[in-house]
């Protein structure tokens, strides 16, 4: 759930990147990470982040927050200052619980679908995995918003978006087709997902 200074208009969100190993979740956060904007918040609104990660640390678990890859950044939206972290699951086994911590209280998660077709099954598990944990979780991380990334659409031979969507997507979340090599789509959910997050 996102945290509210209670004075100054600062936001923190988390936003989480899953899916199966390999689907392309580093790669699009390396992609975020190259592309954000060069803006940093004023040293009041710095202040009360620290104040926020103190009392709601973004990860409860330190070993859990230093395995995954993260990219940070602040924004001014709307008549707030956002700050947004986005984190990458690493690769961990399927049956690794320690995936739940790093789910607890996210504001929106994205799940990343490699399109090949050998991938079918493996992302159909890891959406099951994702549906699992998330109803494990509070209620503020079950509202959390999700949306899903139909990745490598740059690849041929991919698996078109409507089996995909019939195969991952019965919930009809939004779905974003992107790619790495060419841009497509990598913007465009974190839009959507920021946007839900601030009513
Ligand atoms: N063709 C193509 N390859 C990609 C794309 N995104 C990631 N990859 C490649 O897929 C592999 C796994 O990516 P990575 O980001 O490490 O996956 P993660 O395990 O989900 O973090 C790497 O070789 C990436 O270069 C994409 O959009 N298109
Ligand atoms: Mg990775």
């Amino acid at each position: 759930m996102s945290f509210f200074h209670p004075d100054l208009k600062a936001v923190r969100l988390k936003l989480v990147y899953v899916g199966p190993p390999g689907s392309g979740k580093s790669s699009i956060l390396a992609l975020l990470r190259q592309r954000q904007r060069g803006y940093e918040a004023p040293a009041a609104l710095q202040q009360a982040f620290r104040e926020i990660e103190t009392s709601h640390p973004v990860v409860s678990d330190a070993s859990v927050r230093a395995a995954c890859d993260h990219v940070e950044f602040e924004a001014p939206l709307r008549d707030h200052v956002v700050r947004a972290v986005l984190l990458a699951l690493p690769r961990w086994p399927e049956d690794d619980l320690r995936r739940r911590v790093l789910l607890d209280a996210a504001d929106a998660v994205f799940f990343v679908a490699d399109s090949s077709p050998s991938c079918l099954e493996a992302n159909r598990r890891w959406m099951d995995h994702l549906r699992a944990d998330l109803s494990s979780l509070t209620a503020t991380t079950k509202g959390a918003q999700i949306v899903v990334h139909y990745h490598k659409r740059d690849q041929p031979g991919v698996v078109p978006v409507a089996q995909l969507a019939d195969a991952l997507n019965a919930a009809a979340l939004p779905g974003i087709e992107s790619s790495c090599v060419t841009g497509q789509g990598v913007f465009d959910g974190l839009r959507i997902a920021l946007k839900t997050a601030l009513g």
